[in-house]
């Protein structure tokens, strides 16, 4: 008899599942890409049910349960026949699941040897790249989410502790399916209530639900909070008062959840407190939390998301000029970590990557991404995010390093969850591939997005090849569609005020540095915003060759031009086109990709269920009249800088500029975005 070891809970949804039937069952979304419906390959349905017998887990840590029903939960749907549960291994095929540490069976196998002849073939040894591969949930305890599109908060705080959601446990189990180990429960704008012992004994419950799962939970800390829940007259990080406050939080907080991972912290940041409101530097405010979380092995993640209206500097070079310094004299203690955003704007279509992550010689880094979409088209434009994330984690920082890849720069990886109580979990069905895509990059920063995509629409979808090659090509090209019809050739936040759904590039007045007016500089002369040493010289930031690589017209890349440089209208670029014939044509190859995307979408008629197939060309709709909206609103305000004509055939749009410039974002009551008024 040869039992089949199983030693992680993570080979779940793996080969097996890719034995799945060629139409797409009816999905409501619920399952994500846990569907665990029959193998409809009968010739591998055979091969499948006479491979697996029956099912042992003889531990009994919670773990290891999980671990068992989740295995009988995918092999009953999978098989379409229950597989049954033994104490010990009984015949062929027992899949017996555990560690050489709880289960004699496994221990008594010979597994080095077995996996030694198992040879380079053996595709199911995997560790993750990074030890932190978070979420962080922006939600607030009143059960909104700031930037969500899904719905309202998971968290249920009003009945926790004592009624516990189901969708806990689900969440959890779609975490640990692709590795994620730590969720940030509550938004960076943060409430100092979540640390008071009422709330506190509601995270504790919500822990006792992952913690089977290997997830840890974390909190934002309110900077402020001595002062809000604890009666302090100050929240200054070098006070006595202040810092023993924090040190008996932390006990108590550990007291509470014996596996809490640790503090997430936005200070000093859009009107959040912060140690500077005492003169005091961001070391100083991140040491205090990191002293009082260090005798429980807890950590600090210090967001470096700080800009400031009264600091003079370009905005995208703030972080670098704050934090270098301190980490230049090693000002943070072992236990923090600087969480950076992709990119040194905020979370743009498309950003160079932040120049931190070339910079800190001794602080730790993480790197945080937006699975949410704020400025990518939110819950209904399809935008599979890993090739943008991609781009970031390959980027060379020529940091002095053996690898000065940012994916090698970072010691992990923070998502802005998409997360919400909508029945699909994401507001999209192709949202939930950017949660996928997620947890999958921060177990293995180099997987191939085309790889990411494919497993997750053979899970999701099918397995016909019919439907498996146009929607991976669908999603591949979705993000760059979106640079195109939003900010093609460089350009950045050009979204409307406030929600930052549609286009804005006229948005002025209030703080200059929100403004899209301040990053795209149009003036008659042409369009971008100057960051080389004749400019604000942010390319300065970067390591000598990168920096050289920007500066210059000949080697900056086109799809970063106008980040960098402010070039004229009638200026010719390496396409030897002008600016202003190749901002229209991306413009349009914006639109284009997307009406491609529905033609390709149309084609799976038939293919995919009803449900799915109808929900999908919906949003498609709206994708393409929005991609219009856009590329329309955008092109008239240049041309009122320009004055220069469309070509000859360019779709003319159908209104003026002052009809765009009143039009108002579609308004949903069930999304923060635009509310009906
Ligand atoms: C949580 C952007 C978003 C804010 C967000 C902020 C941040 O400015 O618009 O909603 O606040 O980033 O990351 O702190």
């Amino acid at each position: 008899m040869r039992p089949l070891a199983l030693v992680t809970v993570l080979a779940l949804c793996g080969p097996l599942s890719s034995a799945r039937g060629q139409i797409s069952a009816p999905d409501d979304g619920y399952d994500l890409w846990l569907r665990y419906t029959r193998v409809a390959d009968t010739a591998r349905l055979a091969e499948y049910r006479a491979a697996i017998s029956e099912l042992v887990v003889t531990s009994g840590e919670p773990t290891m349960q999980a671990a068992r029903d989740e295995l009988a939960l995918g092999l009953n749907g999978l098989l379409g026949r229950p597989v049954p549960v033994a104490d010990a291994p009984t015949r062929d095929g027992s899949v017996v699941v555990g560690t050489p540490a709880n289960s004699r069976t496994i221990e008594a196998l010979p597994l080095a040897a077995a996996l030694r002849e198992a040879g380079p073939e053996l595709n199911v040894v995997s560790a993750p790249r990074y030890s932190l591969r978070l979420l962080d949930h922006w939600d607030n305890l009143d059960g909104t989410v700031e930037r969500g599109y899904a719905g309202a908060s998971l968290w249920e705080w009003a009945r926790l502790p004592d009624s516990i959601s189901p969708r806990y446990r689900d969440y959890a189990r779609a975490n640990a399916s692709i590795g994620i180990n730590g969720t940030v429960l509550t938004n960076v704008n943060a409430n100092a209530l979540i640390l008071t012992p009422a709330y506190l004994m509601k995270v504790a419950a919500i822990a006792r639900v992952f913690r089977p799962y290997g997830i840890k939970v974390y909190l934002t800390a309110r900077f402020s909070a001595p002062i809000e829940i604890g009666g302090l007259a100050t929240a200054d990080p070098l006070d006595a008062g202040v810092r023993a406050w924090w040190a008996a939080k932390a006990d108590e907080i550990y007291r509470t959840i014996p596996d809490f991972g640790g503090f997430v912290v936005k200070a000093n940041s859009e009107g959040q407190p912060g140690p500077q409101d005492y003169h005091r530097s961001h070391a100083d405010g991140a040491n205090m939390l990191a002293d009082a979380l260090a005798p429980h092995g807890g950590i600090v993640m210090w967001r470096a998301f700080v800009y400031s209206s009264e600091v003079p500097t370009d905005r995208v070079m703030q972080a670098v000029d704050e934090f270098e310094p301190l980490d230049a004299r090693g000002a943070f203690r072992t236990n923090v970590l600087i969480q950076a955003k992709n990119g040194p704007l905020d979370f743009q279509p498309r950003e160079p990557f932040h120049p931190l992550f070339g910079r800190m010689a001794h602080t730790p880094l993480m790197m945080e991404l937006q699975i949410t979409k704020e400025y990518l088209g939110q819950d209904t434009h399809l935008v599979f995010l890993a090739p943008l994330w991609e781009e970031v984690l390959r980027a060379d920082t020529y940091a002095p390093d053996p690898r000065s890849d940012v994916a090698a720069r970072i010691r992990g990886l923070a998502g802005v969850a998409n997360v919400g109580s909508d029945r699909d979990w994401c507001g999209s069905d192709f949202n939930q591939a950017n949660w996928y895509a997620f947890g999958r990059l921060a177990w293995d920063p180099m997987l191939p997005s085309a790889a990411i995509a494919e497993s997750w629409v053979r899970m999701t979808f099918s397995n016909d090849p019919r439907v498996v090659r146009p929607v991976v090509a669908m999603m591949l090209a979705s993000r760059e569609a979106a640079v195109n019809y939003m900010t093609p050739l460089g350009l950045a936040h050009q979204m409307a005020r406030g929600h930052h759904y549609g286009p804005g590039p006229w948005v002025a007045g209030g703080r200059a540095d929100q403004t899209s007016v301040y990053f795209n500089r149009a003036d008659s002369i042409g369009l971008g915003f100057d960051r080389t040493p004749t400019g604000s010289n942010a390319v300065r930031q970067y390591a000598a060759p990168v920096r050289a690589r920007f500066t210059s017209r000949d080697s900056v890349p086109d799809n970063l031009l106008l980040w960098f440089h402010h070039v004229g209208w009638i200026e010719h670029l390496r396409s030897g086109r002008t600016l202003w014939e190749d901002l229209l044509q991306h413009y349009q190859a914006g639109v284009d990709t997307v009406r491609w995307m529905q033609r390709t979408w149309d084609g799976l008629d038939g293919l995919v269920d009803a449900d799915r197939f109808r929900r999908v060309q919906g949003f498609l709709r709206i994708q393409e009249a929005e991609a219009r909206w856009w590329r329309d609103a955008s092109v008239l305000y240049w041309q009122s800088f320009s004055h220069l004509p469309l070509p000859p055939g360019y779709e003319a749009s159908a209104h003026s500029l002052e009809w765009y410039r009143q039009l108002r974002c579609p308004p949903d009551p069930r999304k923060p975005r635009c509310k009906p008024s």
